[in-house]
Parts: structure tokens; sequence; C-alpha cells
């Protein structure tokens, strides 16, 4: 019998833990689930703190895109701007050399160098300095390579714009045609050269080595 009351108690004991067991996996699960809840709250807490960051920081890229932009496209222009006025410069001073290596070899200027005025480098002039043998250049001496094989389009200067064909600009040309070693300007000026070349510039309009022109000159 007291084996019995004591195998009760031993019973009674073991449902004791049992219960504690329980309580505990019940305190467990509420353990469980109350940072579960408190983790969907945070996360949706922080999801709505990071929707709001996130405009914020595509404000601050739109505004960093749009400064950099404001510094970048007109550094852009410029550069191009001052890409095209090396070209041009670089070009008219080669020119210039090639026309004075035809003076050189043949002593005369054919008459295709115009009459001691401006002039285009028109299709005529591209013929005789890149080589042709022709007239003004029987010899067939190749004084400049220029940059087009089309000589019909003249010696198109560096603002000339590809995509605009009503926008054909030239390098022109003046020679010292009556040999007295200078040349006179159409403003007047006298240069003690014997050939000068240029081009209109930037404006497109030829200012006869003035204004924006660029000039193997100087
Ligand atoms: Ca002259
Ligand atoms: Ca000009």
């Amino acid at each position: 019998m007291k084996t019995n009351i004591r195998g009760q108690g031993a019973d009674d004991r073991r449902q004791t833990t049992d219960d504690r067991c329980q309580m505990s996996e019940v305190r467990g699960q509420r353990a469980e689930y109350a940072p579960r809840s408190l983790s969907r709250a945070k996360s949706r807490g922080t999801l709505h703190a990071l929707r709001a960051f996130t405009l914020v920081e595509l404000l601050v890229v739109i505004s960093i895109i749009a400064l950099l932009l404001g510094i970048i496209v007109p550094s852009y222009f410029s550069i191009r701007e001052k890409a095209k006025y090396t070209k041009a410069k670089v070009t008219v001073k080669n020119l210039e050399t090639a026309f004075k290596a035809y003076l050189d070899h043949y002593r005369t200027w054919p008459s295709a160098f115009g009459p001691g005025t401006a002039q285009e480098i028109d299709e005529s002039v591209v013929n005789i300095l890149r080589g042709d043998k022709i007239a003004g250049n029987l010899d067939g001496i190749a004084f400049y390579e220029f940059e087009t094989t089309n000589s019909s389009d003249g010696a198109l200067d560096a603002w000339y714009d590809p995509y605009n064909s009503a926008l054909k600009t030239y390098y022109w040309v003046q020679v010292d045609d009556n040999y007295d070693n200078k040349i006179d300007l159409a403003g007047g000026q006298k240069l003690y050269r014997a050939v000068i070349v240029w081009s209109p510039g930037a404006d497109r309009t030829n200012d006869y080595g003035t204004g924006d022109d660029v000039k193997s000159w100087d």
C-alpha cells in the first residue's frame, strides 16, 4: 500500500513535471510567437523606413546626376569645340606647307589657285594638291593627303556638319599671285607671305582671317 502511495506520489510528481513541461512549451510557444509578431512589426516598420529611404535616396541620386550633367555636358561641348579648333589649326598649317611645297617644285601658281583673291579650296585645287596628273600638276606629285577621296566636296573644314549638307564649310586659301612677297587681305592688311590658309571657324562664316577664323599665319 505504501508502495502504491509512493508510486502514486511519483506519478503525481511526474504529472507535475509534465504539466511544467507543457507550461514551458506553451511559454516557449508564446515566447516563440512573441518575437515573430515583434519581428513582423519591425519588418513592417523597416520596410516602411526602407521605402521612405529609397525615395529620399532616389531624389538624392537624381540631384547628383543633374549636377554631374550640368558639369559634364558643357565640358563635353567645350572639349569638342577645342578638338575642332585643334584639327583646323593643324590642317591650315599643313595645307599652307603643301602649297609652299607646290611653289617650291613648280616655281609658279596655277590659275586654279586663284587670281590673288581669297577662294575656297574647291575640287580643282584638291585634284591638283592630291597628286592627280592634270594641268597644274603635270608631274602628278601628291602634295597633300586629304581625308576624303571624294574631291568633289573640296576641302571641308573641321566645322562641317556631315549630317547637314547645307552646312558645308571649306578651308580658304589666298596666294601671292603677283610674286611681290605680299598678300593683300580683304581688309587692307598686308601679309609678307607666299600663301595663307584659314578656316571660317565655329561660326561657319568666312571672316577673311578675322573674328573666329582659324589662321595658318599666327
Ligand atoms: Ca602679292
Ligand atoms: Ca568666322
